[in-house]
C-alpha cells in the first residue's frame, strides 16, 4: 500500500515534510500540496514531484486520492485541519503545536476519542532524536539510577519577525515540555519561569528560564534564548542518582586553523534535527501502513499536555510566581497506548 498524502502548508516546515516524504520514503507519495499561496505550493509540488496542489485545506483533506494528511500550516490552523482529518477518518501528522490553547487541544482529544481510534500524531520529531532515546532507555534501565534532574538549553540564532516574549514558552519551550515527560516518564506538576533582571540590554525576545516539577519528583530546568546570535544550539544532560548522560554537539568536523579550533553550529533546527524529523515521517508512514499507531510519536493528548504547560508557563511568567499544574484523568484511548512496550509519554 502507498500511503497518499496531503501536504497542508508549503511554508519551509512544509517544504522539508516534502523532500523527506519524496526522498527517503518509498512507502508514501505526495498526493497533493494545499497552500494559501499558489505559488509556493507549486514550487514545492514542482520540486518534489506532487501530483496536484490545491489552496483549500479542507477540500484536500476530503479528497478520495488522499489517504493521510500532513499539517505543516500557522499555529493557529492547526485545530480546525486535525478535526477535519479526524472527521474524515484519515491519519493526521500535525507539526507542533497541536493547537494554541488547552480549549482547542481538548477538541481535538474529544474528537479522537469519540471517533474510537487514534488518529493524530503530534510532530515533536525530538522523541526521535537518539540521544533522547538513549536517554529515556536509561531511564527506564535505571543505568544512572532514578533520575532526579534534567538540565535544557534552547537556543536560536534570532527570533523571526513576529516573534513575541511569550513565544519562547508557547513556541518554543514545548519541544523541552514534551521531551522532558517522554523522556523521564513523569508528569509536569509544576511551573515557575524566570527572566534575566538585565532589561537595558535585553532584546525584543528576552530569554526566558523555566523550572518544571514532575510527579516523580524531578526538577527540569530549561534555559529558552531565542536571540543566542551565535547558532542553533540546543543541550541536555539527564542526573540521576549515580551518573550523568549529556547529549553530545553531533558536529561533523573540527577546523584547526591559525593556533584556534572550531566547530560549526547549524543556522537553525531543520538540520540539527534532520534525522529526528526523518525517522518521526517514517514511523507516521509505517504506522498508517501496518494500522499501529507509533509507540514513540507523541499522541494528541501529548499535544495537550504540552499546550497545558506552556498556558501555565504564560501565566507563571505574567504573575511572577509558581503556577500548579491541574491532574488530568487520561483518557483510555491514550493509557492503552501507553501500556505497550517503549509506550509514549508519562
Ligand atoms: C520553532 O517553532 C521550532 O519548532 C523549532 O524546533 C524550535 O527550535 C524553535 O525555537 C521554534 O521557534
Amino acid at each position: 500500500m502507498t500511503v497518499r498524502v496531503a501536504l497542508i502548508g508549503a511554508g519551509s516546515m512544509g517544504a522539508d515534510h516534502a523532500r523527506i516524504i519524496a526522498q527517503d520514503l518509498p512507502g508514501a507519495t505526495l498526493q497533493v500540496v494545499c497552500d494559501a499561496s499558489a505559488g509556493r505550493a507549486r514550487q514545492v509540488a514542482e520540486a518534489t514531484g506532487a501530483v496536484d496542489v490545491a489552496s483549500d485545506p479542507f477540500a484536500a483533506i476530503e479528497r478520495s486520492d488522499v489517504d493521510a494528511v500532513l499539517v505543516a500550516s500557522p499555529d493557529e490552523t492547526h485545530a480546525a485541519l486535525c478535526l477535519a482529518a479526524i472527521a474524515a477518518r484519515k491519519p493526521v501528522l500535525c507539526e507542533k503545536p497541536l493547537a494554541v490553547t488547552v480549549a482547542e487541544c481538548m477538541e481535538v482529544v474529544e474528537a479522537e476519542v469519540a471517533a474510537g481510534e487514534r488518529l493524530v500524531q503530534v510532530g515533536f520529531m525530538r522523541r526521535f532524536e537518539p540521544a533522547y532515546v538513549e536517554m529515556r532507555e536509561a531511564v527506564a534501565g535505571r543505568t544512572i539510577g532514578r533520575a532526579l534532574m534534567m538540565h535544557n538549553a534552547h537556543r536560536n540564532v534570532e527570533a523571526p519577525a513576529g516573534f513575541t516574549g511569550k513565544m519562547a514558552i508557547t513556541n518554543s519551550a514545548p519541544h523541552e515540555f514534551d521531551i522532558a515527560r517522554f523522556v523521564l516518564g513523569s508528569e509536569a506538576t509544576a511551573i515557575s519561569v524566570f527572566q534575566p533582571g538585565i532589561r537595558d540590554t535585553t532584546p525584543s525576545v528576552a530569554p526566558v528560564f523555566i523550572i518544571m516539577e514532575t510527579s516523580d519528583g524531578q526538577i527540569v530546568d530549561i534555559e529558552v534564548n531565542n536571540n543566542a546570535g551565535y547558532g542553533y544550539d540546543v543541550r541536555c544532560e539527564l542526573v540521576g542518582e549515580t551518573g550523568s548522560i549529556a547529549m553530545v554537539p553531533p558536529a561533523q568536523v573540527r577546523l584547526s586553523a591559525g593556533l584556534r579550533a572550531a566547530e560549526a553550529y547549524p543556522a537553525d533546527w531543520r538540520p540539527r534535527f534532520a534525522e529526528a524529523y526523518r525517522l518521526q515521517d517514517k514511523a507516521w508512514i509505517e504506522a498508517i501502513r501496518t494500522g499501529v499507531p507509533s509507540a514513540v510519536g507523541a499522541s494528541a493528548w501529548d499535544g495537550l499536555r504540552a499546550t497545558a504547560i506552556a498556558e501555565a508557563g504564560v501565566r507563571a511568567l505574567g504573575e511572577g510566581a509558581k503556577v500548579t499544574l491541574p491532574e488530568l484523568t487520561v483518557p483510555d484511548l491514550y493509557r492503552r497506548e501507553r501500556a505497550g512496550p517503549g509506550a509514549s509519554g508519562p
